[in-house]
């Protein structure tokens, strides 16, 4: 039935990707009003990805509040504030926007969300007290590989690819675990990639080269990873529609490959249906679902009831993973999914586990 209370009419949902573009316009205006200086110093141009700021603000803060994790909110905003800090933004605008956005969400969303996302945009706020954190580096020369991992971080960034192939091969001729070098070195080295772009120490240009370098070091890797004893198990592997990091991913399945499973990996950005086909055609024991983005953690809660409801999904039992859950250790049991991981090493473990 239709309240006839005014106030619901007024009800916007975050869950919402308009209502939400729609309250990221109108907090940019206010924002504007308040401070006429911003218009002087953006432009319009400027303004336009104002807007878009504001927008990605909220799609982080209603993942937070709809998965009951504000880490994936203040993890965010640690993000962008070192970010701004590289592109040499005033942390004071960012600071502004949010405290607009709290002013405007809270009166226009629903009691319990209007409360959860107002104590997370308070921390947020609360976080500026101190200087923006520098995200430190992911490469430490005094762990095991830590040299290894430096020198191929070291050729990637040179743009030279052939030593960075070289110096992985040459280790793993000598004995190195290719699992080991998977994530001690090759992961490390994404990650540092990533962190170097945030930064703006390293461009996008070259953050592509270096991922489509460590893309074929793992591809000269193959012939070490097909060898294992077969387990008689089956894992279907995908990164959720939307998502185009599909390293992760890759090394996941490559791990239980390793561990004698059958293993069927779909890469980035795979339909929901594509995934049901595979999970019925491979006769899937395991589906492993990953995610980077927080933005995509919706995607993978619908793909997880979407195995659920299905014919084709009920007897597979079902693994999440990617940044978002590392960062939030329950956000697996949130979507629903029944496990989860920080590595792809551990990865089998929990699927083994599950078995
Ligand atoms: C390469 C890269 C890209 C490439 C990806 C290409 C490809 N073929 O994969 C491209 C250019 C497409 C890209 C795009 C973007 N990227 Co990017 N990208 C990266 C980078 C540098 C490396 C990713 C990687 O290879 N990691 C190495 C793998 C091995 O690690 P992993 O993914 O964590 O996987 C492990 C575990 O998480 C776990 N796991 C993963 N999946 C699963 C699944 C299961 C079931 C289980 C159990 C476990 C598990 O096991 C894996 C193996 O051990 C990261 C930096 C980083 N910290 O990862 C940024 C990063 C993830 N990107 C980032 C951003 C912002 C973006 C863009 C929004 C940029 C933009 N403005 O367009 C887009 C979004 C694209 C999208 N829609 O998905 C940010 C995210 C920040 C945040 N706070 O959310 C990061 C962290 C960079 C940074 N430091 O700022 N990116």
């Amino acid at each position: 039935m239709q309240s006839e209370s005014s106030e619901t009419d007024i009800c916007l949902s975050l869950r919402n990707p308009e209502e939400r573009r729609a309250l990221a316009e109108e907090a940019v205006a206010l924002h504007y009003d308040d401070e006429p200086a911003l218009a002087q110093r953006y432009g319009p141009a400027g303004r336009a990805k104002c807007v878009q700021d504001a927008a990605y603000h909220l799609a982080y803060l209603d993942e937070a509040v709809a998965s009951g994790a504000p880490a994936l909110f203040l993890a965010y905003l640690d993000w962008v504030r070192s970010l701004l800090q590289g592109l040499g933004v005033p942390e004071a605008d960012l600071r502004g926007q949010l405290a607009v956005l709290r002013r405007l969400t809270f009166p226009r969303l629903e009691h319990e969300v209007a409360h959860a996302a107002d104590a997370i945009l308070d921390a947020a706020l609360r976080a500026f007290e101190a200087p923006p954190r520098v995200p430190e580096s992911v490469i430490d020369p005094a762990a095991p590989l830590g040299e290894l991992a430096e020198r191929d971080l070291a050729a990637l960034i040179a743009g030279d690819r052939k030593r960075a192939a070289e110096l992985v091969l040459a280790a793993v001729e000598a004995g190195t675990p290719v699992a080991d070098v998977y994530l001690e070195v090759i992961q490390r080295s994404q990650r540092e990639i990533g962190r170097l772009w945030q930064l703006s120490r390293i461009s996008v240009g070259q953050e592509h080269f270096c991922t489509a370098a460590s893309q074929a070091i793992i591809a000269r890797l193959y012939p070490h990873i097909f060898a294992a004893e077969r387990a008689g198990r089956r894992l279907v592997a995908a990164c959720v529609g939307g998502e185009l990091h599909e390293l992760g991913a890759r090394m996941v399945a490559d791990f239980f490959e390793m561990a004698g499973w059958d293993t069927y990996y779909l890469g980035a950005n795979v339909p929901a249906e594509s995934v049901l086909e595979a999970i019925e055609a491979q006769r899937a024991d395991v589906v492993g679902i990953s995610a980077t983005m927080v933005a995509h953690v919706d995607a993978v809660r619908r793909l997880v009831q979407g195995i659920r409801d299905d014919a084709r999904g009920k007897s597979a039992r079902i693994l999440v993973g990617g940044y978002p859950f590392n960062l939030a250790g329950s956000l697996w049991q949130a979507v629903g999914a029944d496990g989860s991981a920080p590595d792809a090493r551990a990865a089998v473990a929990a699927a083994e586990h599950l078995l």
